[in-house]
């Protein structure tokens, strides 16, 4: 008899279990209040109930399958318990044969409450709760292939490549409650004995298809057979990854720079509950801005992305939902993710290293507790996985003497220099110093970004101004530093797509990080997509002229940038002469905006067959729609006019200047204590790092009050309080 398996799409839900109403599956009930701002979507116990009609014959076994409830479940039928999960992320599955009469009544209570056990609980992004991913009935013979442990897809294969010979050793194993298993690879099959429910088999292949990356992702597949006719598959690649502290990731043993962004599983208006669609239209972005890789952040993600990674050659960052804050009560559940995780998706070849942890230090101290948690992960993705590396997203403000940083195989460190703190060029300075303190260690770059709203614009961007424009600056640079760092293994922006914080209330918009190359909803490619696509696409030409969106503008004479992997770009205004520039990536021309024909200016950009066109109108007065942080924006221009008495403090002091002094220090840390909210969760809770208030220190009051969007009046309020105190 052959498995069978089918979807449970119409469910009832409730958040009462008094008041149901009809839901399909896929679902999450924080759709709409865990995208609109406020951090008060619902988090607590939620209902799915729905009859089942099974019947058993000829002695088959019944099992449910969840791909993710979000973030613990617990199975009930009849009213009797039958299984529960923890981790919201994961598949698990639970045997119901014997507890089914025909018609019975199924209940899922499904819970996303805050607790100090289930990762995630602080965190950047929108813990929807919810079945989130299918639901599925699988039927199998009495004999039959593992189902319940970890959620175990019953097959695990291990290429090991020769790259000298063209062969790959490959080990199938298969878990079972049967005598012997049919495993067929490559053409070749053989029958083997399991031996306390596990078998295992190893074959040769010679001449070896590679799966080599983006260029040729060639999968093989392994079938397991049992003679009850269950039958499974799992589809593997044969490559080797390399890491090297001078020249940074190898991929079948040439150099092969990671370069990449990152994704979480969320959509405007639909969350998490997302369908195969979703996926594939992710998938087509990537694959569009030239990307070899992908984090798949912050937890483990649905089948269907890692098998379309498999099938492009994306290279993968997986990884579980340890993030910034660590609970005590919480080691289990990391081990139980990690498990997990491991167990059900081994086989995919794209899948380079297992993460961790994720800015675990932001609001924890590294203690005993911590590093014991790291080690037995550690330990825990070795004995499972002989093959691949371990890796940790480290926050900027850990030391880079930290014990912690000696535990996983190789480190990468989120750096947001630039964008919150600091100065771009300090992410220069940090690699650098780093990489010749550390010339033997394996360094990547794991997270890097800047927020930007499509609806606002500037001729001179600024950090903290939203605008699409300070993005593409801040990219160019890192864009830069990158290709100048050939040691960095991988590099993943911070984010393909803006996505869901709930508690985020920043750059006009609510409950959105809106640190996206794409907006949320997957309709605008921002300016700095294109930026990626010009370094990283080589195959599809074009030129792809920034700031149409930055339609009016009101100086004499403006920027226009183009992004092409061409190089050389020619640039049509009106009916002006052509202007021509070689170079590669960013091409800048300056153009005159005069006020004839009602100041509207037709450009295009062409190289070879490739074009672009926009329009451009000028008009006398910078247009306010276009501006966010209308107060921070005219900052510069009064407070150089405002004079002030040196001998006393005022704004232009650093923080820690401010603080060393009693009453400035205490007028300032009132106000500090308000200033974090606007940035959800995370900010509030890493308020207290001392590295992050050392760093702090260093700027001065007046830009920590621009990027925080003071208006006018209280940065002059503020001033006048300080200058009132002597140094
Ligand atoms: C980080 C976190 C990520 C946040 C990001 C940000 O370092 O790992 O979850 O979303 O920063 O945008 O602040």
């Amino acid at each position: 008899m052959e498995r069978r398996e089918f979807k449970l799409t119409d469910w009832q839900f409730s958040k009462d279990k008094e008041n149901w109403s009809s839901v399909s599956v896929p679902h999450t009930w924080n759709a709409v209040d865990g995208q609109d701002g406020g951090n008060d979507y619902y988090r607590g116990t939620c209902y799915y109930k729905r009859t089942l009609d099974l019947v058993v014959q000829n002695g088959e076994k019944i099992f449910l399958e969840f791909d993710g409830a979000a973030m613990s479940a617990e199975v009930f039928l009849n009213g009797i318990s039958l299984a529960s999960h923890k981790g919201g992320f994961s598949t698990f599955r639970v045997e119901l044969t014997e507890h089914l009469k025909g018609s019975d009544e199924l209940v899922v209570a499904v819970d996303n409450g805050d607790n100090a056990i289930i990762y995630p609980q602080k965190a950047d992004f929108t813990f929807y709760g919810g079945l989130y991913r299918d639901v599925k009935v699988i039927t199998v013979p009495k004999q039959h292939f593992e189902l319940l442990k970890d959620g175990t897809p019953g097959i695990k294969v291990t290429p090991i490549v020769d790259l000298k010979s063209k062969s790959a050793t490959v080990t199938v194993e298969t878990w079972q409650n049967d005598e012997s298993v049919t495993i067929t690879v490559n053409g070749e099959s053989r029958e083997v004995p399991s031996v306390g429910g596990h078998a295992e088999a190893v074959f040769k292949i010679e001449n070896v298809h590679l799966w080599d990356g983006v260029e040729d992702p060639y999968l093989y597949s392994a079938v397991a057979e049992l003679k009850s006719g269950d039958k499974i598959s799992t589809r593997f690649g044969c490559r080797e990854f390399g890491f090297d502290s001078e020249k940074g990731f190898l991929l079948n043993g040439r150099v092969y720079p990671l370069r990449g962004v990152s994704r979480h599983q969320d959509l405007k208006g639909k969350g998490n509950a997302l369908e195969k669609a979703d996926h594939e239209r992710d998938i087509e972005i990537i694959k569009e801005i030239g990307a070899n890789t992908v984090r798949l952040a912050h937890y483990q993600h649905s089948q269907d992305f890692y098998d379309l990674c498999d099938e492009r050659g994306i290279v993968v960052w997986a990884e579980i939902p340890y993030i910034t804050m660590h609970m005590k009560s919480g080691r289990e559940n990391t081990l139980s993710q990690m498990r997990e995780l491991l167990t059900q998706c081994y086989n995919h070849p794209s899948i380079a290293v297992w993460g961790l942890s994720n800015e675990i230090t932001a609001a924890s101290v590294v203690n005993e507790d911590l590093l014991e948690n790291h080690r037995l992960l550690n330990n825990l993705c070795h004995e499972m996985d002989k093959t691949r590396k371990t890796v940790m997203a480290n926050v900027f403000m850990l030391e880079t003497d930290s014990p912690i940083l000696e535990i996983p195989d190789i480190n990468s460190y989120n750096l947001y220099f630039g964008w919150y703190l600091g100065e771009l060029e300090q992410t220069d300075e940090f690699f650098d110093e780093y990489h010749s303190k550390y010339p033997e260690r394996i360094i990547g770059f794991s997270e890097y970004g800047a927020d930007s709203n499509v609806a606002f614009h500037s001729s001179n961007p600024e950090k903290g101004d939203y605008t699409e424009e300070f993005q593409c600056l801040y990219h160019e640079h890192m864009l830069n530093m990158i290709e100048n760092r050939p040691y960095l293994w991988a590099t993943h922006v911070w984010n393909l797509f803006d996505f869901a914080a709930d508690g985020r209330d920043e750059g006009g918009k609510h409950g959105e990080n809106q640190k996206g190359l794409v907006t949320f909803d997957r309709q605008t490619k921002k300016d700095a997509f294109y930026l990626y696509k010009a370094a990283w696409n080589k195959k599809e030409s074009f030129v792809h002229l920034c700031g149409k969106r930055y339609e009016k503008r009101a100086e004499e004479e403006t920027e226009i940038k183009v992004y092409s992997n061409q190089d050389h770009v020619s640039l049509f205004v009106d009916n002006w002469p052509e202007m021509e520039l070689d170079g590669s990536t960013v091409f800048t021309f300056r153009i005159p905006l005069t006020a004839e024909n009602g100041g509207v200016h037709k450009i295009k950009a062409v190289s070879g067959s490739c074009t672009d066109e926009m329009t451009i109108i000028k008009v006398t007065k910078p247009e306010e729609s276009y501006v966010f942080n209308k107060a921070a924006a005219t900052v510069n221009n009064w407070f150089d006019a405002v004079e002030n008495d040196p001998t006393c403090f005022s704004v232009a002091d650093t923080l820690s200047e401010l603080r060393a002094h009693p009453q400035a220090g205490m007028i300032i840390e009132q106000m500090m204590a308000k200033a974090s909210a606007s940035r959800g969760d995370v900010a509030e809770s890493v308020k207290d790092n001392p590295a992050l208030q050392r760093m702090m220190g260093r700027m001065t009051m007046l830009s920590l009050l621009k990027q925080s969007g003071a208006d006018e009046e209280s940065i002059r309020q503020l001033n006048r309080v300080l200058q009132g105190i002597k140094k």
